[in-house]
């Protein structure tokens, strides 16, 4: 069984509704800008004003064009068989359902490396130091690789991470060879039994291609070390960003092999929509969302409390 399966399990009814509490304070923003939705639904017949009306609402949260037209379309091919508001909602249900595919760390890899990777200040070590909680509480033992050595700041707030979670955090001097520090890790982990292994990266560098570079070198550095690692690649996207998001993530996508994606601030944000726009465009599982600073607040992306409670006041 998965550390999910078994996290999903011991929540009590209590802790549930606390959980979808915040995700309803994290989206409030984006629900607001939705709000009013309803209203244009509740003539029984579907026109141009409704259909303008609503691509100006979607694009205004962050849904690109061509993911409008997707969700127009679908809205007029159900508005057959139910109503507006419901053909809606299943619309919007069934464009990020295939995004639900929760992270599993595979029993028996030891350690299951997860790398971060994502632009600078898109909550890359604060995910960490959430994730690494989250693991915690399902009895994995994780250790931490400060692989952002571009910046003296960056292994030292990793470091906090570790001492505020208590786990092991591997770093060397700024300046030192990111792809060296992570395999010293996975060295250090495997010798020490873990059975997670969180690498962090860099997010800047002097430019584009030297990051892309960098996380190449990382990859096959630490390939060295375990053919089949990372596990996990993570791509942490700031939900503020909007459409910049989408293009990094599709140059991450091909560049560093993300196989999962975590969207962080949809709390700061009215762009929640973009999660439509990553479902149509980019196609890779979103594991968690970002609804908050707290641990709590970096939630399992479940698509029906998602967009049950981005409409909830409509
Ligand atoms: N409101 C809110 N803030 C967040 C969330 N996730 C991260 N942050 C904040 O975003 C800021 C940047 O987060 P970091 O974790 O330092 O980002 P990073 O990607 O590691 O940045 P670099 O190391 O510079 O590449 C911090 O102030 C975090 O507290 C979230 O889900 N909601
Ligand atoms: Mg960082």
């Amino acid at each position: 069984m998965s550390w999910f399966g078994l996290f999903k399990s011991k929540k009590t009814e209590t802790e549930k509704a606390s959980l979808s509490q915040r995700l309803g304070e994290g989206l409030a923003k984006t629900r607001a800008r939705m709000a009013g939705i309803g209203n244009i639904f509740k003539r029984d017949v579907i026109d141009e004003d409704t259909i303008e009306t609503l691509e100006d609402t979607l694009l205004s949260a962050d849904v690109s064009i061509p993911t409008c037209n997707v969700i127009i379309d679908g809205i007029k091919a159900r508005a057959k068989q139910s109503d507006p508001q419901t053909a809606f909602r299943d619309t919007l249900i069934d464009l990020i359902q295939p995004l639900k595919s929760d992270l599993t760390v595979t029993e028996g890899i030891k350690p299951y490396v997860i790398l971060v990777v994502g632009v600078n200040g898109s909550g890359k070590t604060t995910t960490i130091g959430k994730l690494t909680k989250k693991l915690q509480q399902e009895g994995k033992r994780v250790m931490l690789a400060a692989g952002d050595t571009f910046r003296a700041a960056a292994s030292e707030q990793l470091a906090t991470w570790g001492e505020r979670n208590n786990v092991p955090v591997i770093r060397q001097a700024p300046g030192a060879d990111p792809a060296a520090v992570i395999f010293d890790a996975y060295q250090s982990a495997q010798a020490r039994g873990s059975d997670v292994l969180i690498a962090d990266t860099a997010g800047r560098l002097q430019n584009q291609s030297g990051l892309m570079d960098e996380l190449a070198k990382i990859r096959r550095v630490l390939g060295k070390a375990e053919a089949d690692a990372p596990h996990e690649t993570l791509l942490v996207i700031d939900g503020t960003t909007g459409q910049n998001a989408l293009q990094q993530a599709k140059l991450f996508k091909d560049i560093a092999h993300v196989t999962g994606v975590v969207v962080t601030k949809l709390d700061g944000s009215a762009r929640g929509g973009m999660i439509f726009t990553l479902a149509h465009e980019l196609a890779i599982p979103v594991r968690f969302i970002g609804v908050g600073e707290s641990v709590d607040d970096l939630q399992l992306f479940d698509p029906d409390a998602f967009v049950d409670t981005l409409l909830d006041d409509n």
